[in-house]
C-alpha cells in the first residue's frame, strides 16, 4: 500500500480549509485528513506542499507510527502549531486509508466502541443573558445537556465574533474588570433563570492572570460550572497550581498545545480535569490517543477542542477516538453553514445532544473535489487582536 501522491487542497465552504489527500497504489484507496491552522493556513500548505510531501511518496501507508515519528523527529524540527497541524493532516489521511483497507471505522480500529455516542457541547454565547438563556433553551430542546455561555461585556467584547471584528485593525477592546464583574453575574442570572440542571461552561479564553482566574473560579462555585477553560495564557503552565489551589471549579486547558509534553504537568499534576486539544493541532489521531491514555492513569477526562475552525474531517476524528477511549468527558460541537454540506459528505451527526459517526470504514467523511474548488481561499481571514483601553495588546 505505497503512498503515490499527497495533494493539499485549500478550500472555503464557509470559512478556510487546508485538506489533505494521501493516495495509495491501490484503486481507488485513498484518505482525508484535515490540516486547518486558523489564520495560517497558508503556512501549513507550503510546509506540507515543498518540505513533506515529498518524503511521503513511495512509503507505506499502512505504517502510520512510523511516519509519525519520522516528522515529528525525523526532521530535526518538532512541535509548534504549523509543523503539527501538517502532521495531523497527514495523519488523519493514513487512519482513513487504514480504515478503509481494513474495512473498518477507525474507532474500531482503536480498540472498538466504549460508548454508544460522544456526549456534545452547544456554544449558546449571546450578548446578554436572555439571549443566552434562549440559546440554551433551544439547545434543551434538541437534547442537548451541556452548554457553553460567552457573553459580550459593555466596552469589553468576551468573545468577539470574528464578523464584529475592524478588519482594518481586527483589534477589538477588552478590560478585565468588567469581564471579572460580568461572568459570575452571567453564571447567577442563568441559574435563576434555567435551575441547576443545564451543564454550562465558561471558555475564559486565555485572558486573565493566575490570580484573577483564581478569584474568577472561586466566585463560581455556587454555579457549578461543567468547566472553566483557559483561565489563564498556555505558556507557564504550573501557574494554574495557583487557580487550582483557589477553587474547586473543574478546570480544562490545551486547545493552544502541540503535543503530549505540553500536557504533561497539567494532567500529572490534576492541575485539570478536562484536556482540550485540538486533533488537527496535536498531530493527529495518533498523537491524541496517547494523550488520553497520560490522562486516563491520572483521572483526567478528554474534550476534544471541536471550533468551527477545523474542517468536518477532524470533527469526525474527534468523535472516532471519543468512542474508544474510556476517559471521555464531552466533546465541543460545531454548526457549519450550509455549504460545507456541499463540499464533505459522511460527517457527525447529532442525537439526542451527543455525536456518533457512521461504521462506515476509515473516518466516513469524504470531499467532494469539484465542489471544493467552487469556495476559493478567503485571504486576511485572521484571528482577531483585543487591545486594552491602554492600547496594548491582549490575549485574544
Ligand atoms: C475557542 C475557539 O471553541 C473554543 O474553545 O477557544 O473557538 C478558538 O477561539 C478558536 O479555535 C481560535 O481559532
Ligand atoms: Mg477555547
Amino acid at each position: 500500500m505505497k503512498i503515490t501522491n499527497v495533494n493539499v487542497i485549500v478550500t472555503a465552504p464557509g470559512r478556510n480549509y487546508v485538506l489533505v489527500k494521501v493516495e495509495t497504489d491501490q484503486a481507488g484507496l485513498y484518505g482525508w485528513g484535515d490540516a486547518t491552522l486558523n489564520g495560517r493556513e497558508l503556512a501549513v500548505v507550503a510546509l506540507l506542499q515543498d518540505h513533506l510531501a515529498p518524503l511521503l511518496i513511495g512509503r507505506d501507508a499502512g505504517r502510520i507510527e512510523d511516519i509519525w515519528q519520522s516528522i515529528f523527529r525525523g526532521t530535526y524540527w518538532r512541535g509548534g502549531p504549523v509543523m503539527m497541524t501538517a502532521l495531523a493532516g497527514i495523519d488523519l489521511a493514513l487512519w482513513d486509508i487504514k480504515g478503509k483497507a481494513a474495512g473498518l471505522p477507525v474507532y474500531s480500529l482503536l480498540g472498538g466502541p466504549t460508548r454508544a455516542a460522544a456526549l456534545a457541547y452547544r456554544h449558546c454565547d449571546g450578548r446578554d443573558v436572555q439571549e443566552i438563556a434562549d440559546n440554551i433553551r433551544a439547545a434543551q430542546a434538541e437534547g442537548f445537556r451541556v452548554f457553553r455561555a460567552q457573553i459580550d461585556v459593555p466596552g469589553s467584547m468576551a468573545f468577539p465574533d470574528p464578523t464584529w471584528v475592524d478588519r482594518t485593525t481586527y483589534s477589538v477592546p477588552f478590560e478585565d474588570a468588567p469581564y471579572l464583574r460580568a461572568i459570575p453575574r452571567m453564571f447567577e442570572a442563568l441559574r435563576r433563570e434555567l435551575g441547576d440542571e443545564p451543564e454550562i461552561l465558561h471558555d475564559v479564553h486565555e485572558r486573565l492572570t493566575p490570580i484573577q482566574a483564581s478569584l474568577l473560579a472561586a466566585a463560581l462555585e455556587p454555579y457549578h460550572p461543567f468547566f472553566l477553560e483557559d483561565p489563564i495564557r498556555p505558556e507557564h503552565k504550573e501557574s494554574m497550581r495557583l487557580v487550582r489551589q483557589n477553587s474547586r471549579v473543574p478546570l480544562a486547558m490545551g486547545e493552544l498545545f502541540s503535543h503530549r509534553w505540553e500536557c504533561l504537568p497539567l494532567i500529572t499534576e490534576q492541575l485539570i480535569d478536562y484536556v482540550r486539544v485540538d486533533i488537527a493541532h496535536i498531530g493527529g489521531i495518533t498523537e491524541a490517543r496517547k494523550i488520553a491514555a497520560i490522562a486516563e492513569a491520572y483521572h483526567v477526562q478528554m474534550a476534544f477542542h471541536g471550533a468551527p475552525d477545523t474542517a468536518p474531517i477532524a470533527h469526525a476524528a474527534n468523535v472516532h477516538v471519543d468512542m474508544a477511549i474510556p476517559n471521555f468527558g464531552v466533546q465541543e460541537s460545531s454548526i457549519f453553514p450550509p455549504e460545507t454540506a456541499e463540499v464533505f459528505t459522511g460527517t457527525p451527526y447529532f442525537e439526542n445532544g451527543s455525536l456518533k459517526v457512521t461504521d462506515a470504514p476509515g473516518l466516513g467523511t469524504d470531499v467532494d473535489e469539484r465542489a471544493a474548488a467552487r469556495f476559493p481561499y478567503r485571504p486576511q481571514e485572521y484571528l482577531p487582536t483585543l487591545r486594552r483601553a491602554d492600547g496594548s495588546v491582549q490575549d485574544w
